[in-house]
């Protein structure tokens, strides 16, 4: 019994010990006039990086004729639902290298989910909605955060060690590569990372105007 309640104490100290040491990292992403850059993603994966996979349900909607969000991001192994809240039909396709996919006109959320098993970012658009435009980024790590628009990423529950950490954005000019760098971090402390990314400037397609384009419909 006495023993019991020992081991059960240990258990105790042990977890709350792993809390405790945890680190967290802190980015921050701004462009090239220093302006703060939102739907940038950081990736840090631990050296010894054990490929983690955390299948999980996803979803990438499609509000008002836009992805949303705009950027997403799933580890890879992740099963990715597309439901279509529109009152009208979207035909959803990529050709990128780590998804090749088309789920051909839908609506509501009939369309299969689509396993998203290779890392990279995967580039969205619709058949029929030419300005649709979305990205999915399949993280190859569990340790990862989006940037908000004051360009802050915060990745929490980070085990101590040693990590290489890049980032990723949409309109970035220079490749995901060269952004990478290397941290260690400590246990229970905070660290505090910043990248200056060069953008593209973004030339949207404009909306067809209208929803009584026959076209568009
Ligand atoms: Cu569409």
């Amino acid at each position: 019994m006495k023993k019991r309640f020992i081991s059960c104490l240990l258990l105790l100290s042990l977890s709350l010990g792993n809390a405790a040491s945890a680190a967290q990292l802190h980015a921050l992403i701004k462009d090239q006039n220093g302006k703060p850059l939102a739907d940038a993603v950081v990736l840090a994966t631990p050296q010894d990086n054990k490929n983690i996979v955390l299948q999980k349900r996803h979803e990438m909607d499609q509000i008002d004729k836009e992805f949303i969000p705009h950027v997403k991001v799933v580890t890879a192994g992740s099963m990715v639902h597309f439901p279509n809240k529109d009152n009208i039909r979207h035909h959803v396709y990529s050709f990128s290298p780590a998804k090749v996919f088309e789920l051909p006109l839908y609506s509501g959320a009939s369309a299969l989910p689509v396993l998203f098993d290779k890392s990279g970012p995967v580039v969205l658009g619709c058949n029929i909605h030419d300005w649709m435009l979305g990205y999915i980024y399949v993280a190859d790590t569990p340790y990862f955060g989006k940037s908000t628009e004051d360009g802050k990423v915060l990745i929490s529950n980070m085990p101590a060690g040693e990590y290489t950490v890049r980032v990723w954005h949409p309109d970035m000019k220079a490749t995901e590569q060269s952004t990478l760098r290397t941290v260690t971090l400590e246990a229970a402390k905070d660290a505090d990372m910043e990248w200056q990314l060069a953008v593209k400037p973004v030339f949207k397609i404009p909306r067809a105007s209208g929803s009584s384009s026959a076209a568009y419909r």
